[in-house]
């Protein structure tokens, strides 16, 4: 390190002890300015604020490289097994005051730059989100990999580098544009990129069939086209530095930058085509969160990443062990859906055709190495690729792929109780659709475990997509309920709170949030009440400033927050939220002289690209905004606030300063959700349905301080099976009847009158999500809080039961889990 002691890169106290390098302020001063002026080269008194992020990131980053080494070199020494986790998204978000806080120089770093006269807050904003994730599968991979290197468990996180992330979102007039995001515009001083670690990555050609000197048949796949993968390695630092991992995330580049012959011919465009095409597959990010994306360039990821990771933690294997068969042994594959569900042929492949193994012995390594996290039901969420571009794209995986279902079939036949419908269910063909390959039967299929990410999640796997699959191998299937990482979420989120915390219990929940649950007698402590709301209040007061700042809509921090932040989607119910706004601003109207309890409802949130119907909801949170807002009728007892572009840094501020939490999908339809996680713990109250780990929250919260109403997923398929007459249920509602007339009449869209007359009659007809089922509850329930917010000590005293018994949630509580369970590796 340039700071400090020089470093002990085989410092044991990796294996356990944990860490904080010795740095004080002169030394990290000294350090930043020598970044600034040697690697970024610039005169201090002429330096930007971006050049001092650049060097104060730099400057920390050597703390980070000295614990990385240590840590890479621990693994190999040890010989101890590895976790890889394969996923086409981490949501990592900022790192600066990530790596700072877990490796304990945030206020060293703070004072520094303090002294230098930088500040900090302003310069920490600089950094850009690395957003390489849609929503809740994306940020759970980072939180993850965040907790792995706490828990101290050797993993690898395998992604793709996309040069472009998530698109940022701006909202013009109303309506949602999408702009290119360019996180890498600046450079990033995270990454480490490593030319020499590349991987060739076939695609299309042929396969060739011969005899070999044992008389069996090998195969040989020779690929038509290449593209290389790159890696770029980020440094992903635990908690007091317990240990520092790798993500290794993989750039495409072409084998061959340019044609020479057709440039000289002058056709210069012609000449980069190749490259320009090749490149293509880790340019952008697919921003579809829930529905398949079913382009031939999202297999072309799926598979690069897929091969390029395997390829690699084999030549790891090798290397260190020698002998491919003690594979399982020492290595661990986690799928993060069917993302990299190819990862099952692969692996087949690689052991089958370059380390000819036998069918038997390859199948049994593949199988219990690989385990795969099943993330949604959703039926438009499944991954199918059609047959004919698997076997165009992919020849040698779809021999793969054949053989295994038909050993599957052969399999369940000989059971007593196959059928005909437990074969087509469980074939890994699907010949309804035209021909496609179930990527989630694939999965399971090769996997060792196969779990999803919440209880109820779980149960209704077992019920649903994988009911036959489940039947025939029951032992596969359990529950890993999903975690997030305090670190993040609380410590760097709310200070404010992370120091309350500390002040009243003490350090315990630092390093096992469980002990949060010590915060619970002080519930009934009128002085600690009083400083828990300050401490909300204050983090209020920034949120409505930045409101004011970003859309210029006025709010009072007085007011109850209530707050419905993630991916805009029918299922997620934003709908209810609005008609529900929309009912109260009528109320309040009609009884104006009634005590009505103060109330903004915040909205954020991203809709898909090509997702119509979202889009129009997000453009109605507008609508009806703009009308809300400027009515002198409603006192400024009602706001409605939209803020653009959703991510994990806006995710940072809002959170913390929420009184209420909106997590209101249709029960059986939000796999887990992980917001209302960091919501609870941040001393929200939630409104929910029984839906994904709703359902744990309210069991480990207690029923008494959570808000919970509507269908549960039992009734939700009964009222489906029995066919829904959400005209009824309109007619039987005067308020809600209310709401959709004025919607339908264009209250809310003068200058268009008919622009939400779809979304009505979308309700009326049909509405598949329940919208108008679970109104009249949800009416109801949204009452009774404002009933609860009243009496500010009630309130206060649920919140604080909130965060004191949300520990459970902490991602190393389900680390801990996978590692126990699954992979069969020790934890800290
Ligand atoms: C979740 C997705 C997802 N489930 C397809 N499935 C995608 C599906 O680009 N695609 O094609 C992208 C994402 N994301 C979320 O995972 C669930 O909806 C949440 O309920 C859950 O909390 C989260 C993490 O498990």
């Amino acid at each position: 390190a340039s700071t400090g002691e020089p470093a002990s890169l085989d410092d044991p106290a990796i294996d356990g002890v944990a860490f904080a390098p010795k740095v004080d302020t002169l030394q990290m001063r000294k350090a930043i300015l020598a970044k600034l002026t040697y690697a970024v080269g610039k005169d201090p008194a002429a330096a930007k604020l971006h050049d001092w992020l650049r060097a104060t990131s730099l400057a920390v980053r050597d703390h980070v490289v000295d614990r990385w080494i240590a840590s890479v070199r621990e693994a190999y020494r040890t010989g101890r097994k590895r976790v890889y986790y394969l996923s086409l998204e981490f949501m990592i978000g900022r790192q600066l005051r990530d790596v700072s806080c877990n490796l304990q120089l945030d206020a060293v770093v703070r004072e520094a730059l303090a002294e230098i006269g930088v500040d900090y807050e302003a310069m920490a904003e600089l950094e850009p989100d690395a957003a390489l994730g849609n929503g809740g599968l994306g940020r759970l991979a980072a939180c993850y990999m965040e907790s792995m290197a706490t828990l101290a468990i050797a993993a690898h996180g395998y992604g793709i580098r996309y040069d472009h992330g998530l698109f940022r979102q701006k909202i013009a007039d109303g309506w949602q544009v999408e702009l290119p995001e360019d996180w890498l515009a600046f450079g990033n001083p995270w990454e480490f990129e490593r030319r020499e670690v590349a991987y060739e990555i076939g695609f299309g050609g042929t396969v060739e069939a011969s005899e070999g000197w044992d008389g069996a048949v090998r195969h040989t796949w020779k690929p038509g086209d290449r593209v290389l993968a790159i890696a770029y390695d980020t440094p992903i630092v635990g908690w007091r530095g317990a240990r520092v991992n790798t993500l290794r995330l993989w750039r495409a580049r072409a084998a061959d930058p340019i044609h020479l012959e057709a440039f000289n011919r002058g056709d210069h465009v012609g000449a980069v085509a190749d490259r320009t095409r090749a490149e293509s597959i880790s340019r952008v990010l697919y921003p579809s969160d829930s529905t398949q994306a079913g382009q031939e360039l999202r297999l072309r990821q799926e598979f690069f990443f897929t091969s390029a990771s395997l390829q690699d933690l084999v030549r790891r294997h090798v290397q260190q062990f020698g002998d491919i068969r003690s594979l399982p042994d020492k290595a661990t594959i986690q799928l993060n859906d069917t993302h990299p569900a190819i990862a099952v042929a692969e692996l087949m492949r690689i052991l089958l055709d370059v380390h000819a193994l036998g069918w038997d012995e390859a199948w049994a390594i593949t199988r219990t190495t690989i385990n795969y996290t099943n993330h949604t039901l959703l039926p438009e969420a499944l991954e199918m690729w059609p047959v004919s571009l698997m076997e165009r794209l992919l020849p040698r995986h779809m021999q793969i792929i054949y053989a295994i279902n038909a050993k599957l079939i052969a399999d369940a036949r000989k059971r007593p109780d196959c059928t005909d419908g437990m074969l087509s269910a469980i074939s890994l063909i699907d010949e309804w659709h035209g021909r496609g390959v179930r990527m989630g039967n694939l999965a399971f299929v090769g996997s060792h475990k196969i779990n999803g990410v919440s209880a109820l999640h779980s149960e209704l796997m077992k019920k649903t997509v994988f009911k036959d699959l489940g039947a025939l191998y029951p032992e596969r299937i359990t529950n890993k309920t999903n975690g997030i990482t305090p670190r993040r979420w609380l410590m760097q989120s709310n200070p404010g709170l992370a120091r309350l915390v500390r002040d009243t219990i003490g350090e315990g929940p630092l390093d096992d949030l469980e002990k949060l649950s010590q915060l619970a007698p002080y519930a009934e402590d009128a002085a600690f009440r009083e400083r828990f709301m300050q401490v909300k209040r204050a983090n209020k007061e920034r949120l409505a400033a930045l409101i004011l700042e970003q859309i210029g809509v006025r709010v009072d921090p007085a007011a109850l927050f209530d707050v419905h932040v993630k991916r805009i989607h029918e299922y997620k119910r934003q709908l209810l939220n609005v008609l529900e706004t929309i009912a109260l601003y009528d109320a309040i109207r009609a009884r104006p002289n009634e005590d009505w309890v103060p109330r903004v409802k915040l909205f954020a949130g991203k809709a898909a690209s090509s997702y119509t119907t979202a889009k129009y909801i997000i453009k109605l949170i507008n609508d009806v905004a703009k009308v809300v807002n400027s009515d002198p009728a409603t006192r400024g007892l009602l706001k409605v606030a939209f803020l653009p572009n959703y991510n994990v840094s806006l995710a940072q501020v809002i959170i913390p300063a929420a009184d209420l939490s909106e997590q209101i999908s249709t029960a059986g339809m939000e796999a887990s959700g992980t917001g209302n996680m960091k919501f609870a713990l941040n001393g929200a109250l939630t409104i929910g349905t029984l839906d994904g780990a709703n359902i744990e929250l309210r069991d480990h919260i207690g029923g008494e301080n959570i808000f919970i109403f509507g269908l549960t997923a039992e009734e939700v398929e009964v009222v489906r099976r029995k066919g829904y007459n959400p005209s009824e249920t309109i007619a039987d509602n005067p308020a809600l009847a209310a709401v959709m007339e004025s919607l339908y009449a264009g209250v809310y869209s003068p200058d268009d009158p008919s622009r939400h007359r779809g979304t009505v009659d979308a309700l009326r007809n049909h509405d598949y999500f329940l919208v108008t089922a679970d109104f009249q509850a949800y009416a109801e329930t949204q009452r009774k809080i404002a009933a609860l917010w009243r009496n500010s000590s009630d309130w206060a005293r649920k919140a604080v039961i909130n965060t004191a018994r949300s520990g459970w949630f902490s991602s190393d509580r389900a680390i801990r889990d996978y590692a126990e369970e699954i992979w069969g590796v020790p934890t800290r």
